[in-house]
């Protein structure tokens, strides 16, 4: 947005997964795997259940806090370590609510009218749906900037956003003639597992709210599913496996298995018609199938032997709650000081 001086704290990541039901590979791919990968790669990196994201849509009180846990269960069953990276829940720090009114006065109307998914989830009807679905984006940005994060590994889906963030970031900068005091975040989004499209759709995300439960894989689902689900995936009339990528363009339920099993496999997609151009379907889905098992089945176990001890996943949280406040409540007075409000 602008030409002010660059940001020169620390790289740091930030990333958030809602807690709005089952996770399905396109949060692993898209997310989960790159979160831990960066860990591995030795970057800071803090990782929230967004459950005041949650709350845009109706969610059921009783079960909130249970959803919580299982994304935290999750994240560590992927390989997050609660000891190296922050894993914590969004509303147990108050820097998220608060930033986000402060970003309430800078993002513009404009700029959320833009937002596709407000326009997706919310469809025509904006009478019906909350304030809160609106300015969604701007707590996402407060999420990532209360901690002045400058990367956020995220699925395709959220490239609009982040670009949203970024704005609010300049413009803060610019406003409160505080040049360089906010980085504009990166989104972290390439790769192979960036955009997973549902398995009976080749034109729409794989997507936990979707009613077609055959439409996704769940990291909960077991070995027999995850095999049924694959197998039943659409694909098209048009015959065999395509030999080039070319030949596959047209074919976005292909495009999909193959990108799946490129991201599980970790190579292009291209070397995976290498492997299964020619080939029929009742080759490549078996062994769609086997990989999909391999790689999900130990996430799994690990997932319902954490939720076997709820106390362990509150612990992390707890602990992650009080790490992430201490960086951010410093940048929070900070900011305060900045806006001009009174302080003691
Ligand atoms: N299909 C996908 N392919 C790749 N990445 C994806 N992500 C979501 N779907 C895909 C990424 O997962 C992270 C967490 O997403 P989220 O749970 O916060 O919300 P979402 O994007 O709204 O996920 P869903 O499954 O589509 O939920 P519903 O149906 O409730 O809207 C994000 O980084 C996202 O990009």
């Amino acid at each position: 947005m602008t030409d002010q001086p660059t940001y020169t704290g620390p790289d740091r990541v930030f990333s958030g997964i809602q807690p709005t039901g089952n996770l399905h590979l396109g949060n692993y791919l898209g997310a989960l795997k790159k979160f831990t990968d960066l860990q591995e790669a030795g970057w800071d990196g803090l990782y929230c259940v967004v459950d005041l994201h949650a709350i845009t849509m109706p969610q059921d009180p009783a079960l909130l806090a249970d959803q919580t846990r299982q994304i935290a269960a999750a994240m560590m069953a992927c390989g997050l370590d609660p000891d190296t990276s922050v894993i914590f829940a969004q509303s147990s720090v108050q820097a998220h609510t608060e930033l986000a009114w402060i970003f309430n006065c800078v993002a513009r109307m404009g700029w959320l009218e833009k937002m596709t998914q407000f326009k997706d989830k919310g469809g025509d009807n904006s009478e019906r749906v909350s304030v809160g679905l609106f300015d969604y984006p701007v707590l996402q940005a407060a999420d990532i900037l209360a901690y002045k994060a400058t990367h956020v590994p995220v699925g395709e889906d959220q490239k609009q956003h982040l670009e949203l963030s970024r704005n609010i970031a300049a413009r803060f900068n610019q406003q409160f003639d505080a040049p360089g005091f906010f980085p504009e975040p990166e989104p972290l989004i390439k790769g192979p597992g960036a955009r997973i499209m549902s398995l009976k759709d080749g034109t729409k995300k794989m997507s936990k709210s979707d009613p077609a439960e055959n439409s996704r894989i769940n990291l909960i689902d077991d070995a027999d599913t995850i095999a049924r689900k694959i197998k039943k995936a659409k694909t098209d009339t048009l015959g065999d496996m395509p030999v080039t990528m070319e030949d596959m363009a047209a074919r976005p339920e292909v495009e999909n298995l193959v990108g799946i099993y490129a991201a599980l496999s970790s190579q292009t997609s291209a070397q995976v018609l290498n492997q299964y151009g020619g080939k029929g379907f009742g080759t490549f889905k078996p062994a769609l199938a086997d990989l999909a098992v391999a790689h999900l089945s130990p996430i799994t176990e690990q997932m319902r032997h954490l939720l076997d001890d709820p106390a362990e996943i509150d612990l992390a949280l707890r602990k992650g709650a009080e790490k992430a406040d201490a960086i951010a409540s410093p940048i929070m007075a900070e900011v305060r000081r900045t806006v001009g409000f009174w302080q003691v």
